[in-house]
């Protein structure tokens, strides 16, 4: 696919710079789907991940695990990281070149401790809201278009529905200055300031990181598997945890070399 050729409508556009993200429909088929969820399970089932790899998981009971540094894992999950339906358009936000910052994903289910009465008070129930970098120093304006030195693709590959974790925003909190906690207190007195993504499997979340965002509790029977992958400018460091061993770098194509080691540092090909 010519990378150059794929951008976001204008109309995705003004969606990620008036509410801090957009939801990409179809962007994986089916066939990426399941062989990226299939990797991930495989990884959860491992008893010998941690030795046999580079992958990092953290888990918190039996409904949430979270696993980190995948490219190394298998050929899917690499694939993701260079998708080129998704890398031009995180350069589109970012202004320029990029490099893989991080990849991680969550297979998450509900707590089985978790009184759902309590839950079912709430229209959201995100668990923490956060974010990775702030408006003023991590974001910048260029030719009237917001951009932002740090920016995630979520894929999807589990369908959710309103019950089935999606994750919450603070729409708009991508580009205010307000003091984080003061934010999230302000958003959750009123549900209708946070918005909780629905979506279907193989469907992609761009955002920037500055956007407060948060995974949700799931109130449903249905376990969710999101993968992710985070990016900056190419003179970025990963976030620690996610370095990619320098000799899986050399077995890589010319064109996924600097992507995934960040090679080109601060020779930043902006795009303005
Ligand atoms: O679980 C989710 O939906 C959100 C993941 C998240 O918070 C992150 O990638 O920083």
């Amino acid at each position: 696919m010519e990378q150059n050729l794929v951008s976001l409508m204008v109309s995705q556009r003004l969606h990620f710079d008036i509410y801090g993200y957009v939801l990409l429909k179809n962007v994986l088929v089916p066939d990426e789907v399941e062989r990226m969820k299939s990797a991930l399970h495989r990884a959860n089932e491992d008893p010998n991940l941690d030795v046999d790899s580079r992958v990092y998981i953290r888990r918190n009971s039996d409904h949430y695990v979270l696993l980190g540094n995948l490219v190394e894992y298998d050929s899917s999950l690499l694939e993701y990281a260079v998708h080129p339906k998704l890398v031009p358009l995180v350069e589109e936000v970012v202004g320029g070149k990029i490099r893989l910052e991080e990849t991680e994903a969550i297979i998450n289910s509900r707590d089985p401790d978790a009184d759902l009465r309590e839950l079912e008070k709430h229209r959201y129930n995100p668990v923490a809201f956060h974010r990775g970098t702030k408006h003023g120093w991590g974001t910048y304006i260029e030719q009237n278009k917001f951009h932002c030195v740090f920016v995630k693709t979520l894929a999807y590959l589990t369908d959710v529905g309103p019950d089935d974790g999606g994750t919450a925003f603070i729409p708009g909190s991508h580009r205010l200055t307000w003091d984080r906690s003061e934010m999230i207190e302000a958003a959750m007195s009123d549900e209708s300031l946070v918005c909780q993504v629905e979506a279907e499997a193989g469907d992609v979340l761009l955002f920037p990181e500055s956007l407060i965002h948060s995974t949700t509790a799931i109130k449903s029977d249905k376990e969710r598997t999101i993968l992710i992958a985070g990016y900056t400018p190419t003179m970025f460091q990963p976030w620690p945890g996610n370095e990619v061993d320098p000799e899986f770098v050399k077995t890589l194509p010319d064109e996924m070399r600097a992507l995934i080691s960040g090679s080109e540092s601060w020779s930043w090909q902006r795009k303005y």
